[in-house]
């Protein structure tokens, strides 16, 4: 059995500004060296922890690279372009962010023969044909966000074949939590949080009976965790909960953890929308034994409460 949690390692996390990369530095920062790479985009350096070390760069500048990964032993990359909107409209911005920087960190990898653990994403799978869904399902990504995060998934499992590289990517499905900000692409629980917050109309997109795999932040640590000590490594798993709500039920569930006078709203489907999508998570739950440990509710208590604090 492999332990759960790496100590007494010189860890990369690029985007460890950001939403998932922070909470990811904060868990590994008392037992570990921890260095992060941002170049402050979207991620705030007020999200770094102190004991941390920030590089304030972009991972495409190669000097800035060799810089963040020299000596290091692992490497989390969490640092993306993470708008699919964003990617349909600069296809080319976002291949060299979402890929091409990535098969960097891969490069960079070698010549430090340190582990990497990626973040890939649920967009690999495009329109389910049917839920939940497995690592093995069919991958249509149905955008150019898509399309580039199935590229690493596939680059990082064939690097562990061809060089040996100690490699796991997570494919996150719809990720949330305290830390995470609402703006035009950001996710669904922050804009309903606000909405709520502020008593200002919850806007469902369609009739609301889409659904989501909504996973707290502290599972996608744990599930970071865990690949980052694992034996089972060349590998892809899910990070999910392995259940879905509709979108409806969780403005329902927001109004009344926001104890909101908010309405409930319903505007124009969103083009390209996923009607289902859950994760099954066998998977990795028996490879890695994680297990979900934060349910909706309780995750939307710690979320709501950081919003109204920030
Ligand atoms: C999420 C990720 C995306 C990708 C994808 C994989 C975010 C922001 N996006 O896209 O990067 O990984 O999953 O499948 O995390 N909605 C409303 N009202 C609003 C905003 C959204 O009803 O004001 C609906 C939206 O139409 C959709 C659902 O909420 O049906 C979730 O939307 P989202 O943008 O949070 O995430 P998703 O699943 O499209």
């Amino acid at each position: 059995m492999s332990i759960d949690r790496p100590t007494a390692q010189t860890i990369l996390i690029t985007g460890g500004a950001g939403f998932i990369g922070s909470h990811l530095a904060s868990a590994l920062v008392d037992d570990n060296e921890v260095r992060i790479l941002d170049n402050l985009s979207s991620g705030k350096r007020a999200n770094v922890p102190e004991a941390a070390t920030l590089i304030e760069g972009d991972l495409r500048d190669a000097a800035t690279l060799e810089r963040a990964t020299a000596d290091v032993d692992l490497i989390f990359h969490e640092a993306a372009l993470v708008s699919v909107q964003g990617s349909v409209e600069a296809p080319l911005t976002s291949h060299s962010i979402n890929a091409t920087a990535t098969l960097e960190v891969l490069e960079a990898a070698r010549r430090e023969d340190a582990r990497v653990v990626l973040a890939s994403s649920a967009a690999i799978y495009g329109h389910p044909e049917e839920v939940p869904i497995a690592e093995a399902d069919p991958k249509t990504p149905a955008s150019p966000y898509g399309i580039d995060k199935l590229a690493i998934d596939h680059y990082a499992r064939r690097y562990n074949e061809l060089y040996g590289l100690e490699t796991v990517a997570l494919r996150y499905f719809n990720a949330y939590g305290p830390g995470q900000t609402a703006g035009d692409y950001s996710g669904v629980i922050s804009i309903f949080c606000d909405q709520a917050i502020d008593d200002e109309p919850i806007t469902v997109h369609g009739d609301g009976d889409q659904t989501r795999d909504f996973v707290f932040i502290d599972d996608i640590v744990q599930a970071n965790l865990k690949a980052a000590t694992t034996e089972q490594v060349g590998t892809a798993y899910n990070v999910g909960t392995g259940t879905s709500v509709t979108v409806q039920e969780l403005a329902e569930t927001i109004v009344d953890v926001t104890e909101s006078n908010s309405e409930i709203t319903h505007t124009e489907g969103r083009d390209g929308d996923i009607r289902h999508s859950q994760a099954d998570i066998s998977v990795i739950r028996s490879e890695l034994g994680y297990e979900p440990t934060v349910s909706l509710r309780e995750g939307l208590k710690q979320t709501v409460e950081w919003y109204r604090q920030h």
